[in-house]
């Protein structure tokens, strides 16, 4: 199991919270998703077939990229 932090900056309000958890969970492998809107910030936890650039494409696609 992968744990992983990220920065996105495009997260405002509790609305993106709920769309970015949402749709992050979606994917196969990730077992947590939560984000904390103050510090605009995703934890995720993961396993395959889920990978760092697979979550960092959704989040593209999206619109809540990660920052770099
Ligand atoms: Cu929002």
């Amino acid at each position: 199991m992968n744990t992983n932090q990220m920065t996105i900056p495009a997260i405002s309000c509790g609305h993106c919270k709920l769309t970015v958890e949402r749709e992050v969970s979606e994917l196969a492998g990730i077992s947590k998703a939560t984000v904390d809107v103050d510090l605009k910030q995703l934890t995720v936890e993961f396993e395959t077939p889920a990978t760092l650039l697979k979550i960092h494409g959704l989040l593209q696609e999206i619109g809540y990229p990660v920052a770099v």
